[in-house]
């Protein structure tokens, strides 16, 4: 399972701070102490409410690039700003992301392709996200669908459930971890799919447990790829220890180092 840092996001004060001041050192020292706790890629994201996104976005990737070659997932929803981001971009790109929203494909898809980019699909639109695990697996399939008509092959496309916080959609948890199982029956080889593990826990308590207990709920699904904080000791115990149960790993008794 790939692992992408959640940080590099202006929704937190601090990096929101540093963004605005543009302060280099605090998002390298940031992103290489991410990247040493076992990141892979890291998610870019400007954060919220700004007038300065594609600007913004363009420092943050250059910035980060500075520092590594890691592939970037470019956090925006912005199409000007995810084109400020694709355009500063040397590393493996992933684009995070194109909605089930015609005029949202229609704008993302040809950047993807024309940058040579992956691109992840998330299972909304503009009636808001599917309520079941079939309809979440229908929305994904337009998607894909979609995306082969702009010459997209699945290969290059993460399928996201959308996980809701289970303080205000409880029922929502057991049909996510079911769509990321029908995800994969949707074509050969089994498209790849990702989620933005925190979001289950937020405005709980305990945010550290819900987040690794959902987590190896969805590796056993099948899971390919989460956004989430490797600076949680705990959740990368249970990364390491689900890699060496399903086989992705050589078992041997010292598996949670390194
Ligand atoms: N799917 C995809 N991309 C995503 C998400 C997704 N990107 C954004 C998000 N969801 C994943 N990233 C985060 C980042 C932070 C938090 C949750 C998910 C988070 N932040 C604290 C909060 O809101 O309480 C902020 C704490 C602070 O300010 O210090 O929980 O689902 N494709």
């Amino acid at each position: 399972m790939l692992i992408i840092s959640e940080r590099i996001n202006g929704q937190f004060a601090s990096v929101g701070r540093a963004i605005d001041r543009r302060d280099a050192r605090f998002i390298q020292e940031l992103a290489v102490r991410q990247l040493e706790h076992g990141a892979e890629a890291l998610d870019i994201n400007v954060g919220p409410g700004r007038d300065d996104g594609p600007a913004a976005m363009e420092w943050l990737v250059s910035t980060v690039q500075e520092v590594t070659t890691a592939p970037l997932s470019l956090d925006t929803s912005g199409p000007r700003t995810m084109e400020a981001g694709l355009k500063a971009a040397k590393n493996r790109v992933i684009m995070n992301s194109t909605t089930a929203e015609e005029k949202r494909m229609d704008r993302f898809f040809p950047l993807c392709r024309e940058h040579g980019a992956e691109i992840i699909c998330l299972c909304m639109d503009e009636r808001g996200v599917p309520n079941s695990a079939d309809a979440r697996a229908e929305m994904a399939m337009l998607m894909m669908t979609k995306a082969m008509e702009h010459d997209i092959m699945p290969d290059r496309l993460y399928l996201d459930p959308l996980v809701l916080p289970t303080s205000a959609a409880q029922d929502q948890g057991r049909k996510v971890v079911q769509a990321v199982q029908m995800f994969q029956t949707l074509d050969e080889p089994a498209p790849r799919t990702v989620v933005g593990l925190s979001n289950v826990s937020n405005g709980a308590k305990q945010r550290s447990l819900l987040n690794r207990t959902y987590l190896a709920m969805l590796l056993g699904a099948g899971l390919s790829a989460a956004i989430c904080d490797p600076e949680d000791p705990e959740l990368m115990a249970t990364i390491k220890a689900g890699r060496v149960l399903l086989n992705e790993r050589l078992y041997c008794d010292d598996f949670l180092r390194d």
